[in-house]
């Protein structure tokens, strides 16, 4: 399937402005010049869009096998069918071992650093009554005000009761915050050497971690301050820090879900070692490749032998 080229039909994405897999999608269309519309999800242009079989953002519309329109969900997949769909600009890396090292940095932004997002934007007062006030609006501004308040408060109600689900309480709140905190100093030092992730040219992490850090460093107050976070706004009592802490160091060999943080940099720094062999196609060695690059980071334990 190609991308239809007529300009009055762009690829259609429903979004929302709150929503980091929103911000990652569109952000790889625009990256990759593919002309597309965004529909705020719930505003009079999402009226009548097809929609998808689960209610997930983003969605994407891509012309279905009947000549219509089709709502499909879940940006990792769907940023590989827009590789193949359109050649020029393509965010997957050419060569296949460092395409692995993408997956498993976009991954750890999709899966790991969201719970940052939602402990971050749920778990405080501040940052709880902005997204309750804001979110709603981004539908749209000039609906009733009554109903925006109710919006927000279904809203913040519905995610407050999930953050145990997300695995954000008293416990983790400390791990989840530290891991954060290490992404930040390991993204700043990585960052001033290399334009992106993993060298010249962005790939699906850098937009994984640029959906997630559009939420965590530009939107929610507590995130966003130097040092935010439960330890100075509302301290853990002292038997539960203890516990954080332990896990803490433990997360970087038991769960190694925060480690990869801390692997992101030195990942990075070794690639260009690998990317200058020049070589892209399935290669025998791509394997021990991964392995050296990983080892010592606490990922190489994710793929045992
Ligand atoms: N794996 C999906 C995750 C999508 C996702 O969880 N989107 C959130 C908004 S950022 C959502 O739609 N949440 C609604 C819900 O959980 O009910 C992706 O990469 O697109």
């Amino acid at each position: 399937m190609e991308i239809p080229a007529d300009g009055d039909h762009p690829l259609t994405i429903v979004g929302m402005p709150g929503s980091p897999y929103s911000r990652k999608l569109r952000a790889v269309l625009r990256y990759r010049r593919i002309p597309h519309a965004w529909v705020h999800q719930f505003s009079p242009e999402a009226r009548g869009l097809p929609r998808p079989r689960v209610e997930l953002l983003p969605q994407l519309l891509l012309p279905g096998p009947d000549g219509g329109r089709a709502a499909h969900t879940d940006s990792t997949p769907l940023i590989r069918r827009l590789e193949a769909m359109q050649a020029g600009r393509r965010v997957i890396p050419p060569d296949p071992a460092i395409a692995f090292l993408d997956a498993l940095l976009e991954d750890y932004a999709d899966e790991w650093l969201t719970k940052a997002m939602f402990h971050y934007r749920w778990a405080f007062a501040p940052d709880a009554a902005q997204a309750a006030a804001i979110l709603p609006r981004w539908a749209r501004t000039d609906g009733p005000e009554d109903e925006a308040v109710r919006m927000g408060r279904m809203f913040s109600e519905r995610q407050i009761g999930r953050l145990g689900v997300v695995g954000s309480n008293a416990v983790t709140a400390p791990v989840i915050e530290a891991s954060y905190h290490r992404l930040l100093a390991l993204l700043d030092a990585r960052l001033t050497e290399s334009r992106f992730v993993l060298g010249g040219r962005p790939g699906c992490a850098d937009f994984g971690l640029y959906g997630q850090l559009t939420q965590l460093a530009g939107f929610d107050p507590t995130p966003r301050a130097p040092g935010g976070g439960r330890t100075c706004l509302r301290p853990v009592p002292p038997r539960q820090r203890g516990r954080a802490r332990a896990r803490c160091r433990a997360g970087r060999v038991h769960d190694r879900r925060p480690a990869l943080g801390a692997a992101a940099v030195s990942v990075g720094a070794q690639v260009p070692r690998v990317a200058a062999r020049g070589e892209s196609g399935a290669r025998p060695d791509d394997r021990r490749c991964v392995d050296a690059i990983l080892a010592g980071t606490g990922c190489e334990a994710l793929f045992p032998a």
